[in-house]
């Protein structure tokens, strides 16, 4: 085949939505925009676990402590799905995890905020699940055929995850006033950067043209990001919670929720590395991979001693 008819190939698969499989010819740029998107999603999936960690020896009950639990490992799980599908495409995990902590990869900007109060680990699991669940149910369908397909799994831990935290909502808001309080105030801290996770509006997305054209990425980020808004508004009045924006009001010609500015400015700044645990979240990381040394260690002894056994054997 000539370059060119790989490249037809290429665009007719994606024309028929027939999956793209790591052996099959790919043009570079999408390669490298796989490479990028979905690393920085596993990278999201590993600093996640930082701010919900933060709270599992103060869990208020045994049985949230073990929910919790559940939750963070799922999310060290979905890491390492997102790795092994990234490094499908050529790049070893040694390299990605530099590129976290040398700060040339991005993770999400969400988990750059703290986590306050026991009512954060419920606002987490509704908003930041729920907006995480809008964003990757469609990239149940995206081009490439091992991001696709780990992405399933990881949709259906994440519905898990969204309804623990509408659990931990629900009970706050329906207990004494301190409890609603905690709940209020947890829902106006997480709200807005929630709705920035979607990332920069379309007008000033460099990726999404091409992703689209790809079928990387299937909706754009408004478009996710007033689908996440319609549904959760009607959330919100469930657990009797008013969202923090002045302007937020129903449309009835566009049958959606209007919505007030973003602040990005304060997106960006959080994305750029200056957001209020940014520091601590990217130590926290380097801090166990050189922890984690030994083990690395140890494993790559016992399977190079194991290596040799078997050499042996079949001398
Ligand atoms: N934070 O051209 P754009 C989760 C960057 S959920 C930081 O629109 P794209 C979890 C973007 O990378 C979170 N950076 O980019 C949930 C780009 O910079 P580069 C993870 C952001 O890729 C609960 C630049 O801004 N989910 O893991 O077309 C518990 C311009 O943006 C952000 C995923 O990663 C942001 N919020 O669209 C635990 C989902 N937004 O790379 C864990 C998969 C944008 O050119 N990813 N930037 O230097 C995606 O769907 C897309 O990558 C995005 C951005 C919608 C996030």
């Amino acid at each position: 085949m000539t370059v060119h008819s790989f490249e037809e190939h290429f665009e007719q698969k994606l024309d028929k939505d027939i999956a793209i499989e790591p052996r099959d010819w790919m043009p570079d740029t999408y390669r490298k925009t796989l490479i990028r998107q979905i690393s920085q999603h596993a990278h999201s999936e590993i600093v996640g676990m930082l701010p919900e960690g933060n709270w599992i020896t103060r869990a208020p009950s045994l049985r949230r402590k073990a929910v919790l639990l559940a939750k963070v490992q799922d999310e060290a799980g979905h890491g390492l799905y997102l790795y092994s599908a990234a490094e499908t495409l050529g790049i070893s995990r040694d390299e990605l995890y530099d590129q976290l902590h040398t700060g040339k990869a991005k993770y999400s900007s969400i988990f750059n905020y703290p986590t306050l109060t026991w009512a954060d680990m419920g606002a987490i699991g509704w908003l930041v699940d729920g907006a995480a669940i809008m964003n990757q149910v469609p990239l149940c369908r995206t081009s490439y055929g091992p991001y696709a397909r780990a992405m399933v799994r990881v949709c259906k831990e994440e519905s898990f995850h969204q309804r623990q935290g509408f659990e931990i909502m629900l009970t706050l808001s329906k207990g004494t006033e301190v409890q609603k309080k905690m709940a209020q105030d947890a829902l106006n801290r997480w709200w807005w950067p929630s709705i920035m996770m979607f990332g920069p509006p379309d007008d000033n997305s460099p990726n999404t043209e091409m992703s689209m054209r790809w079928k990387i990425k299937r909706f754009t980020n408004d478009e996710l990001r007033q689908k996440f808004i319609d549904v959760t508004v009607e959330q919100a009045k469930i657990l009797g919670l008013t969202i923090p924006d002045a302007d937020l009001k129903w449309n009835e010609e566009r049958g959606h929720y209007d919505y007030g500015a973003i602040n990005w400015e304060e997106f960006w700044n959080v994305v750029k590395g200056n957001g209020p645990c940014n520091k601590e979240r990217l130590e926290a990381r380097k801090k166990a991979w050189e922890n984690g040394a030994w083990v690395r260690d140890a494993a790559n002894a016992y399977a190079e001693k194991r290596k040799k056994r078997l050499q042996q054997q079949a001398a």
